[in-house]
């Protein structure tokens, strides 16, 4: 078994637009109805997946789900005129943040030696409710090996769960046994706490997680309250390391004590909120970034352009590489697209420790595929979407006709 970690990026949908839909996602109310750019968005997207490919790294991706939600909008009774909130809700591309299309947890950690995955219910966002059915279907295409994998349905809808984004996995190396860290947020705060207690709790049960290796910690409501809506806007680990913000969780110091107890080569890089504050962190999205291990073994940030327009994140960035920590790189990349609705780097995938070789074949990139899919993305994403478009029954078929036509040359039918 070649255990690995592949990052599987969602490819952003045809149909990419601001509509403002997230309470407690600054970015994206702050950006409701401005003009979106769905084919500039999706190439980004193509880009980062490139750049890390060239770093050595196993790249995989999902297809974006299908839109409008046609069936969603008969249920809800929704037609044009009557909600245009529910009616952006069905033509949402939010499917592009795999972060929250699942909770993985690899095969070390599990009882039975295969990894398991949970799709997440996402039910605290109309918009993003309706997405589990369509995700599960691919992630059982993509990860349709039993010997391999267990794709799990959603938690009940009683408890919230929005996947890996608060979901951090600390081992030796990601091959290895691992420590699984479930973060939740307490409700009762000017925005949702999305990620319920409860949900994270039936998750590590359903995977057959070893209590001993699993912890359950809270948020820090302080950060939901300043646009943390999801705990990996404000703290990121892999292998041995913990990039965090300080005020990131409710008990900071009970919680790294707890991760090093289990875990004992774990090591901090806590950013203090004098150096860079909530707000900075968040506006710059310095931890929705990618904390990557390439072949060289020298841990890499990857972190969304943002930072570097911001002159408090960038100068602490530029000291922890000058004091020889942990991490050794930081690498840059244009995502501003997906920015703008609250999704950066880290946001942008969904982490899956797994063979290669046990995953569908045609989810896994190459550049060879990237430039096919560039090639469509160039054809048929629109260029740009105004928000008084959505609704557009043209417009529908131009979005629906892109995606088709990436199935096609991707030749997944399946999903079609
Ligand atoms: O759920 N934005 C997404 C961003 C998700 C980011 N994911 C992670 N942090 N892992 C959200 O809030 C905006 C859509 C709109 O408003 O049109 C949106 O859904």
């Amino acid at each position: 078994m070649n255990l690995q970690e592949i990052n599987f990026d969602g490819i952003v949908g045809p149909s990419h637009n601001y509509a403002g839909l997230s309470l407690g996602n600054l970015a994206a109310t702050k950006n409701a109805g401005a003009a979106s750019f769905p084919r500039e968005a999706a190439l980004q997207g193509i880009a980062k997946m490139r750049a890390n490919m060239a770093m050595g790294l196993a790249q995989g991706f999902f297809v974006p789900l299908p839109r409008p939600n046609s069936g969603w909008l008969e249920a809800l009774a929704v037609n044009h005129d009557s909600d245009p909130a529910l009616m952006a809700g069905a033509w949402s591309a939010s499917s592009m943040w795999t972060a929250n299309a699942a909770t993985v947890s690899p095969a070390p950690d599990t009882a039975d030696g295969k990894c398991h995955l949970t799709v997440a219910n996402l039910v605290t966002m109309p918009h993003r409710s309706h997405e589990w059915p369509d995700t599960l279907a691919q992630l059982r295409l993509v990860f349709g090996d039993s010997d391999h994998f267990a794709v799990h349905a959603p938690v009940p809808s009683c408890f919230g769960d929005e996947g890996a984004a608060n979901h951090m996995r600390f081992a030796d190396s990601h091959g290895g046994p691992g420590l699984e860290v479930f973060v939740y947020g307490k409700p009762g705060g000017r925005f949702p706490a999305r990620q319920h207690e409860q949900a994270s709790r039936v998750i590590a049960r359903t995977h057959g997680l070893d209590p001993d290796r699993v912890l359950f910690v809270e948020q820090n409501a302080q950060a939901i309250e300043a646009g943390a809506f999801h705990n990996d806007v404000v703290a990121v680990a892999n292998e041995q390391v913990l990039f965090t913000h300080e005020l990131a969780f409710a008990d900071p110091t009970g919680t790294y004590e707890a991760i090093a107890a289990r875990c004992p080569g774990t090591q901090v890089v806590e950013v203090p909120a004098d150096r860079v504050s909530l707000d900075d962190a968040i506006s710059s999205y310095l931890f929705n970034a990618q904390l990557l291990t390439p072949p060289s073994g020298e841990m890499t940030l990857v972190v969304p352009e943002e930072c570097r327009d911001n002159s408090n994140v960038w100068n602490w960035l530029q000291d922890m590489l000058a004091g020889n920590g942990p991490i050794r790189h930081v690498h840059v990349v244009d995502v501003r697209q997906s920015m703008a609705n609250g999704g950066g780097p880290a946001c942008l995938r969904l982490r899956v420790v797994a063979d290669p070789a046990a995953v569908d074949p045609r989810f896994m990139l190459d550049e060879a595929k990237a430039d096919r899919m560039e090639a469509v993305i160039s054809r048929y994403w629109p260029q740009t979407i105004e928000i008084g478009q959505i609704g557009d029954e043209e417009l529908a078929y131009a979005v629906l006709t892109a995606r088709a036509k990436l199935l096609e040359i991707l030749e997944i039918d399946e999903l079609g």
